[in-house]
């Protein structure tokens, strides 16, 4: 149910007709919740049985499995099939590790600590592939190609003060890389170009209590990193992503603070380095965000999940890093914790996947199409 469902919004900007009304709670419409398995924490969007329609693969942590939601392409799915994998499976990514065109799977598993390789079979079912011991409890994964040679790669983080690399050698299995010293309790990590050297770097979020910041690494395109810095947050950090927010031509980082309800901006200087940060209100116990022009104007704006008052935020932006308000809440099922957007199908509707944590759910929202003329907030 749509908190703001009756408000209507007089068009501003390069409206031509400045009396047309619009519903703007209709940017974003509920597609459906589905029962996956208890408390999960991560989904990954990918079409896992080859049918062109994109599917959803969910980790829950407390049931040592995994979900797995086969898309019908219109936003609708089928009901969950339980993979009885993985030993407190906190996060995982999917990619084609060992190039048979099919989507794998690394799985990060919180209690075993370790990564499991997952090899799809391309339809819908996986064989076991190799593992990796981690250092520690393993809390993010993402995947990209950090050497570039065109093999996928992963980045770990984990508890309580590290980031794990691991290069892939294209035919399923990996290389243990560097080790990078980060700060208390990493929980979420990016991987962007920050200097403009034509190299992924990565910024990874501290959420622990002695940290508030995030530690940005430049990659030196072999798969190494050096240090480059650390950048104050707001309290307790949760979840980072990196973009154009202010629209400048250097990427910039955003993050989710779980403590305090904000969110914070560290707009880039291009070069590896970061401004001091920016912060705006959020929800109440915000965890997670993405980033998408929900609104057809061309910026970026910003949907966060927040995890206490079970709500889904919109912030519309304004193209320099702020946002329009008020913002615009959304209803989710209890305890959102992650968020995703997907393709319902490839070049199709785009939407959004939320994991209910406390409600054992995903919850899906359809994104509008671009709306012929911006929506925007009356409001500055
Ligand atoms: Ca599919
Ligand atoms: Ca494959
Ligand atoms: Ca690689
Ligand atoms: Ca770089």
């Amino acid at each position: 149910m749509l908190i703001l469902l009756s408000t209507l919004i007089i068009f501003q900007g390069c409206s031509r007709d400045n009396r047309a009304l619009v519903d703007i709670g209709r940017l974003i419409t509920p597609g459906g919740n589905y029962a996956v398995g208890t408390n999960p924490t991560s989904i990954v969007a990918a079409d896992f049985n080859g049918d062109g329609f994109t599917d959803l693969l969910i980790t829950n942590v407390s049931s040592d499995s995994l979900s797995l939601l086969l898309g019908n392409g219109d936003g609708a799915f089928q009901d969950a099939i339980a993979l009885k994998i993985g030993n407190m499976p906190r996060a995982l990514v999917a990619a084609d590790f060992n190039k048979d065109g099919r989507e794998d799977i690394a799985l990060a598993n919180a209690g075993s600590e370790d990564i499991t390789i997952l090899i799809g079979k391309g339809d819908g079912t996986f064989q076991p592939g190799e593992s990796y011991k981690t250092h520690r409890s393993p809390l993010a994964i993402i995947v990209s190609d950090f050497n570039k040679d065109g093999k996928a790669d992963l980045a770990v983080a984990l508890k309580s003060d590290a980031a794990e690399i691991f290069l892939g050698s294209g035919n399923g299995t990996f290389k243990r890389g560097q080790t990078l010293e980060v700060e208390d309790t990493p929980t979420s990590i990016a991987a962007a170009d920050f200097n403009q050297d034509g190299i992924l770097d990565l910024a990874v979020a501290n959420n622990g209590a002695m940290s508030n910041n995030v530690s940005v690494f430049l990659g030196q395109g072999d798969g190494t990193f050096k240090p480059s810095g650390q950048y104050g947050t707001g309290m307790r950090p949760l979840f980072v992503i990196a973009a154009d927010f202010t629209k400048e031509g250097h990427l910039d980082l955003e993050v989710v603070n779980g403590v305090g309800d904000s969110l914070s901006l560290l707009p880039g200087n291009g070069d590896g380095t970061f401004k001091p940060a920016i912060n705006f209100g959020a929800g109440t116990g915000p965890a997670a965000c993405i980033t998408v022009d929900i609104n057809g104007d061309g910026l970026l704006d910003t949907v966060v999940v927040n995890n206490l008052s079970s709500t889904m935020t919109l912030l519309l932006g304004k193209g320099d890093g702020t946002f329009y308000q008020p913002p615009i809440n959304y209803e989710t099922e209890t305890g959102p914790f992650t968020i995703i957007q997907f393709e319902f199908k490839r070049g199709g509707r785009k939407g959004l996947a939320i994991a209910n944590n406390a409600k054992n759910s995903i919850s899906i929202f359809q994104i509008s199409p671009p709306p012929a003329i911006p929506i925007r907030l009356p409001t500055s």
